[in-house]
């Protein structure tokens, strides 16, 4: 391909202005007019609502930001990646999906547990190591779990959640019928993770069979430290089911509403035609890829740009500006959020950590000696 046909092909940051011309409910327009149809859009919302998708957004936001701070104090170990400038993504896509949906997410998933419904401090003991944690301490960060939510994980390989999330789409064709109340599954996966072999397979299947599932690309612009155009021959992502009829979207991921709005169609379609699709959110990834990531690949410049873009900040702007929240109800409601993180931390601190005697538990169908070594050939489990 000639350079300058190359050129022209999207980019990163050219994805996140088509994004927001190609939201769920507007179509292109100068930068005047989007902003305008967001701010429609939130026109259109009980004050409420909007108060509670506030909260959560800055909920998410201290605990990320508090969660960087305990690993730093070493309370945490292991990875730890964070939802920090993809909150009104989660907050926007959590309030699409119904309590019987499964969800299924990459391990980038503290923000996407809570807005789901499980308790903070559950979330923080889980990534502490503690037994009161949603994995018993055994997951981390990576790998929160929880079947009352149906939070099916929290996967630390990249793209492990694809098949999984796949064949629990097709039990449910076995177990259910189609129509508005059935379950379906929502698999989140970040942008590079859709270069994968387990993605193409997947989709494959889920296109022949029909499957109900939604899979969602969380465009945060990266895949570590690889810009989307870098990585993917086709940028534009949510064209990347076009190989198996599986038809996508692009929604801004700043705009909770229409993230919410674009999930809300997929998963009907889901649900009542058993037809797969795809929802592409592009926003952008405020820090590292992971907490010790001190992502020196972006210039200062375009740390300071992307700062200015905070979701969490520009949604409380805004509220205010339409009336919907004072600064006094912003300051008490950020005061009520440090609380309740404070709270998580402290109960996250004081649980205990699990017995080494259950070194093996949850891990096999059988219970497994803790031999203290083995050699190739020896049995693994006693031999009657
Ligand atoms: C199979 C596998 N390969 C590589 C890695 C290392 N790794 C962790 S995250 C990541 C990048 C994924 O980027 P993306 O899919 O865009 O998700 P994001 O981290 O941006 O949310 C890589 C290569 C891994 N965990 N698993
Ligand atoms: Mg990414």
């Amino acid at each position: 391909m000639p350079a300058a046909s190359r050129k022209s092909r999207s980019t990163a940051r050219g994805a996140a202005d088509q994004a927001a011309g190609a939201s769920a409910t507007t179509g292109a327009g100068s930068t005047d007019q989007l902003a305008t149809t967001a701010a429609d859009r939130l026109r259109g919302e009980p004050a409420d609502r909007l108060r509670g998708y506030y909260r959560m957004m800055q909920l998410i936001r201290r605990f990320e930001e508090r969660a960087a701070e305990m690993y730093q104090r070493a309370k945490i170990g292991g990875y730890c990646h964070l939802n920090l400038g993809e909150e009104a993504t989660i907050v926007g896509l959590m309030d699409a999906m119904a309590p019987q949906d499964y969800l299924f997410t990459t391990y980038r998933e503290h923000g996407y547990a809570i807005a789901r419904g499980i308790d903070p401090g559950r979330v923080m003991a889980e990534l502490f190591g503690r037994t009161t944690g949603t994995s018993k301490g055994w997951g981390g960060s990576m790998h929160l779990f929880d079947t009352e939510v149906r939070l099916l994980g929290g996967y630390g390989i990249v793209g492990g959640q694809i098949p999984p999330a796949t064949g629990a789409a097709l039990a449910i064709t076995y177990r259910e019928a189609p129509g508005p109340d059935s379950p379906a599954v929502v698999c989140l996966v970040g942008d590079a993770t859709t270069n994968i072999g387990a993605w193409h397979e997947s989709l494959n299947l889920a296109g022949i069979w029909h499957l109900p599932i939604v899979y969602v690309i969380i465009n945060n612009q990266l895949g570590m430290g690889t810009p989307v155009e870098k990585a993917s021959a086709e940028p534009d992502l949510y064209k990347r089911g076009c190989a198996y009829r599986i038809p996508g979207v692009r929604v801004d991921g700043n705009d909770a509403i229409a993230c919410r709005e674009a999930l809300r169609d997929a998963l009907r379609k889901a649900r009542e035609d058993r037809a797969p699709s795809i929802v592409e959110t592009v926003s952008y990834r405020l820090r590292g890829h992971s907490v010790v990531d001190p992502a020196r690949y972006r210039s200062k410049e375009e740390a300071q740009r992307l700062l200015a873009l905070d979701p969490v900040a520009a949604f409380r702007k805004r509220l205010i500006e339409l009336g919907v929240l004072t600064e006094e109800d912003a300051a008490r409601l950020d005061a009520e959020v440090d609380a309740e993180v404070d709270a998580a931390v402290e109960f996250a601190d004081n649980s205990p950590h699990p017995s080494p005697a259950e070194l093996f538990a949850h891990a096999y169908a059988q219970p497994v000696p803790n031999m203290p070594r083995a050699l190739p050939g020896d049995p693994l489990l006693p031999v009657e």
